[in-house]
C-alpha cells in the first residue's frame, strides 16, 4: 500500500507575532512535493493569522483540542471551532500534555474520537519514556497507549500516528533508523492483530523526537532512494534500510520546525 509521506512542524509555545509573520513567508517559499503532505501546528493565539497567510497546501494543526463542541469548559477549544477557522488538523496526545497535564490513555482516545467525528484529522502521539525503554516495556508501552486510541474510534482513515520517544524529545538523541523502524514494525503488527490488516497498511506511522535538517535524510530514506543516499551513511544502516519494507511515513519536528529553510530540508528528505 503506497502511503503519502507526512511532515508535521510542531512550534510548541514558541514564536511571537512578528516571528510567525517571518515563519509563515519563509513557509510559503517551500515547494510541497507531490505525494508528500505537510502540516505545520502553530500556537493557539496564532493559528488563525496562521491559516490565513499561509499558502494552501500546507495545512494547519491546532496542538490540542477538547471533547467537547462548546460550552463552560475555560480555556479550552473544540475541533468545532477549530473546522470553522479552516483549521483540519490536531496534535493529540502529545507527550508534553500527558506528562504537564496529566492526559490519560483513555482521553487522548476521547479527544481523538471526538475531534474525528468534527471532521478535523488527528495526529495521534505516542511513545515511551527513558525508563520505560530501559525497562525492556517499549512496546507494551506504545500499544498500551495505541488501544486507548483503538478503543473509541472505528475510522482510521484521517489519522496520523507519531511514534515519538519521549527520551528522543528535544534532546538532541534521535532514535536509530534501527529503533525506530522496530517500534512502527509493532505498532503495525499490533493494529494488524487488534483493529484490521487494511488499518494497519493504510494508516501513517510518522516519527518524532529531535528530528532535524541532518538526520530526516537518514532515517526517511529506503529502498527506492539508492541512488541519492548518501555516501557517509553507515552500511549497517544502509543495509537495514534496504532489506526491510519502509515503515516510517514522514516526521513529527519540534525545534527543527521554526526554522523555514531547516523544515524544507526535511520536507525534502524523502
Ligand atoms: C517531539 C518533537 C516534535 P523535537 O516533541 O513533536 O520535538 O523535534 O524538538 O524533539
Amino acid at each position: 500500500v503506497a502511503r503519502n509521506f507526512f511532515i508535521g512542524g510542531n512550534w510548541k509555545m514558541n514564536g511571537s507575532v512578528a516571528q510567525v509573520k517571518s515563519l509563515v513567508e519563509g513557509l510559503n517559499t517551500i515547494n510541497v512535493p507531490t505525494q508528500t503532505e505537510v502540516v505545520v501546528s502553530p500556537p493557539a493565539l496564532y493559528i488563525d493569522r496562521v491559516r490565513a497567510n499561509l499558502k494552501k497546501d500546507i495545512g494547519v494543526a491546532a496542538q490540542n483540542s477538547y471533547v467537547k463542541a462548546s460550552g463552560a469548559y475555560t480555556g479550552e477549544i473544540s475541533p468545532e471551532q477549530l473546522k470553522d477557522l479552516g483549521i483540519n488538523w490536531v496534535i493529540l496526545g502529545h507527550s508534553e500534555r500527558r506528562e504537564y497535564f496529566a492526559e490519560s490513555d483513555k482521553f487522548v482516545g476521547q479527544k481523538t474520537a471526538h475531534a474525528l467525528k468534527a471532521g478535523v484529522s488527528v495526529i495521534a502521539c505516542i511513545g515511551e519514556k527513558l525508563e520505560e525503554r530501559e525497562a525492556n516495556i517499549t512496546s507494551q508501552v506504545v500499544t498500551r497507549q495505541l488501544k486507548g486510541i483503538a478503543d473509541e474510534i472505528n475510522d482510521w482513515t484521517n489519522v496520523v500516528v507519531a511514534y515519538e520517544p519521549v527520551w528522543a524529545i528535544g534532546t538532541g538523541k534521535v532514535a536509530t533508523p534501527e529503533q525506530a523502524e522496530e517500534v512502527h514494525v509493532t505498532l503495525r503488527a499490533w493494529l494488524a492483530s487488534n483493529v484490521s490488516q487494511k488499518v494497519a497498511d493504510s494508516v501513517r506511522i510518522i516519527y518524532g523526537g529531535s528530528v532535524n535538517a541532518k538526520n530526516a535524510a537518514e532515517l526517511g530514506k529506503h529502498c527506492n532512494a539508492w541512488a541519492s543516499h548518501s555516501l557517509t551513511h553507515s552500511l549497517i544502516s544502509l543495509l537495514f534500510l534496504i532489506a526491510t519494507k519502509p515503515n516510517i511515513d514522514g516526521f513529527l519536528v519540534g525545534g527543527a520546525s521554526l526554522k523555514a529553510t531547516d523544515f524544507n530540508t526535511i520536507v525534502q528528505a524523502r
